[in-house]
């Protein structure tokens, strides 16, 4: 007990520390209090561990809230966590294990908070069930990453975690391209069946490999992740894995029974295994491709050390804190599993030097890409970086010229927000083969071969759920009287990432919701004439029988706006209008009780671009994507934000 008072006591850590204010002594306070009770009632500690023991005078406590420590992986995390903040004398870490049980994870998550945690890192045992706990601390001022599994909505500071069906679709294609034009036999084991991780994985495996009609899958259930577990199976199914060509395992664990039983099987050779996780580490994925047990692997970072770099940069307030980062998953195999280590293992020290940056930017159609483009030219001067920015308007020509120019000036990072999806992958792999990375800004690409690494990371906002939020906005707000709701859709650009993506979105919604339908979808290239144009279009042949317009953004909403007027329309009273961007005319025009309501795609990225750019430059692995942060408006909220807005 008193072991327990002495821990509590000590960490009123400075308690005359401003940093601490009023509200954090009185939180102490109430904490020994409770100590106290807890410690005399039951005469039982908090269960939480005070990883690398007890440190003196520490500056900052990072709370972890682990789901269970079941899961091979999550161990891991833990451990990495542990070595990422071992040496450093200011941060305490402080882990709780919440042994899969939802209740006991909201208490953990108590109980850290009780001992004054400056951060909060949660890997949720449900996100679903966790959403107002997480909401909860964030909204009470303390920085919350959530990792692994994503929460709706964006209550929390920053998320960090894999894309388990990139994964899995990695490991497919690897095996796609290995049993080549004579396909084959694969098994797939599948863990325990709860597992949102394996199923992810499988599900991304699949999708490829089913495209393949040369190549049988065949599924064999093991109702359990363990490497005994896996063991048995291919023991017991030795038939069916005598006439397989591939093994695939989601996870290392299962890879190594498999392994084994395939050696004792005296498969070895015969059999090729293919896994994912790659963690490092005897016996595991890495090690076992070394050892040519296995094929090859599907590597993903744990994330622990990206959680301690992010949480460092949070707790000293530094701009160019994304609100989510999707870890990079990489293939390794026997030709590359040397390089790949040294990658991991390399040391990442920013020399500060002035970097070179080519920057190819869209253009200026809207609002949004003005703001943006200041954005990125302010942070370039923050970062230290020597900007050359062309603008292309809105045309791919102009922007293969730009990336060529910039090759030939030898820049040490290109940056593309390229107009259109598709037709990258020539002046890309120019980009490579002259060693210069790209990093993708705003919008995506889509490349033939994902695994010829053409670009770094992608850097910008979720369009997918953006048109999903719309489409809800309109499902909550625009009730149906009797008919169904009739909705135009004013698109983007043709084939630009965000006019695909925010369609999908925006349809995904609207095909689970009765009572809507698009009757009309047009592009307006994101331009204010763009969307007057087809609105004029429209009437032009049709009787106004609309009762919604979803525009991809806001300049074409106002024009659509204006052309309605025109015609004697009323916007909000006789058609909804529902936008995407959110810019200050946005707000303007909501509060001119016009436009209905904007979803935010926030354009002000530049100190979370220029901060990738550094870190590419001085080694980091890159995460897969970088989401920005964003939310919703309406008419309701528009005239206490608009002061707010930055662009
Ligand atoms: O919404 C639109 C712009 O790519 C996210 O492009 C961007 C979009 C933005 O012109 O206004």
């Amino acid at each position: 007990m008193w072991v327990q008072l002495y821990l509590s006591l000590s960490l009123l850590k400075e308690s005359s520390n401003v940093k601490l204010g009023l509200k954090k002594v009185h939180l102490h306070i109430c904490l020994i209090a409770a100590a106290l009770l807890v410690m005399a009632f039951c005469g039982c500690s908090y269960g939480l561990s005070r990883e690398g023991g007890q440190k003196e005078g520490v500056s900052s406590i990072i709370g972890v809230s682990q789901a269970n420590m079941r899961e091979e992986w999550r161990v891991a995390l833990i451990e990495e966590l542990r070595q990422e903040t071992a040496s450093s004398e200011d941060i305490q870490i402080i882990t709780a294990d919440a042994t899969g049980d939802v209740d006991k994870q909201m208490q953990d998550i108590d109980n850290l908070l009780g001992y004054g945690i400056d951060l909060l890192i949660i890997s949720p045992c449900d996100e679903k069930e966790l959403v107002g706990k997480i909401k909860e601390v964030y909204d009470s001022g303390i920085p919350v990453i959530v990792m692994d599994r994503s929460v709706e909505g964006f209550d929390y500071t920053l998320y960090i975690g894999p894309d388990n069906e990139v994964i899995g679709q990695q490991a497919g294609l690897y095996v796609a391209e290995l049993l080549g034009d004579k396909g084959g036999n694969v098994i797939e084991l599948a863990g325990r069946p709860s597992s949102v991780q394996g199923s992810e994985r499988l599900m991304g495996f699949r999708e490829v490999l089913s495209e393949h009609d040369n190549i049988e899958i065949h599924r064999l259930n093991i109702g359990a992740e363990s490497k005994d577990a896996a063991y048995d199976m291919v023991i017991s199914a030795k038939g069916v894995i005598q006439s397989s060509d591939v093994v695939f395992a989601y996870s290392d664990n299962m890879a190594l029974g498999v392994c084994e039983a395939v050696r004792d099987l005296g498969l070895d050779g015969k059999v090729v295994i293919v896994d994912c996780d790659g963690f490092k580490g005897a016996d595991e994925g890495i090690d076992l491709v070394k050892r040519g047990r296995l094929k090859a692997t599907v590597s993903c970072p744990i994330g622990g050390k990206e959680a301690i770099d992010y949480a460092l940069s949070i707790l000293g307030n530094e701009s160019g804190v994304p609100k989510q980062v999707i870890l990079r998953s990489n293939l390794i195999t026997a030709d590359n599993v040397q390089e790949s280590l040294r990658k991991m293992d390399a040391a990442t020290i920013d020399d500060g030097r002035t970097l070179k940056v080519g920057y190819s930017q869209v253009g200026s159609e809207s609002n949004w890409r003005i703001a943006n483009t200041r954005s990125i030219e302010d942070a370039a001067k923050k970062f230290n970086i020597d900007l050359h920015i062309e603008n292309a308007d809105q045309s791919q020509e102009k922007q293969f010229e730009a990336i060529r120019t910039f090759i030939a000036e030898k820049v040490d990072v290109i940056v593309v927000s390229p107009v259109v999806e598709t037709g990258w992958d020539e002046v890309l792999r120019e980009a490579k083969a002259a060693g210069i990375p790209v990093i993708m800004s705003d919008r995506n690409v889509t490349v033939e071969n994902t695994e010829e690494n053409l670009t770094t990371t992608y850097l910008g906002a979720d369009f997918i759920e953006e048109g999903r939020r719309a489409m809800r906005w309109v499902r909550d707000n625009v009730k149906k009287d009797g008919d169904k709701q009739s909705i135009m859709e004013i698109m983007g650009n043709e084939g630009a990432s965000p006019t695909v993506e925010r369609s999908k979105g925006f349809r995904e919604i609207l095909s689970e919701t009765p009572g809507y339908y698009i009757s009309y979808s047009e592009y307006g290239d994101f331009t204010y004439e763009g969307g007057r144009e087809v609105v004029r279009k429209y009437l032009e042949s049709n009787e106004w029988d609309i009762d919604i317009i979803f525009s991809h953004n806001d300049d074409m909403a106002l024009g659509a706006i204006a052309e309605l007027k025109a015609h004697g329309i009323k916007p909000d009273e006789d058609v909804k209008i529902i936008s995407v961007d959110a810019t200050r005319e946005a707000f303007e025009s909501m509060i001119r009780k016009e436009l209905s309501c904007a979803v935010e795609c926030n354009p002000i990225f530049g100190d979370q671009l220029m901060k990738a750019v550094r870190d590419l430059c001085c080694g980091k692995q890159m995460p897969f994507r970088i989401i920005t942060d964003e939310k919703i408006y309406d008419q309701d909220m528009a005239e206490d934000y608009i002061n707010k807005r930055a662009y």
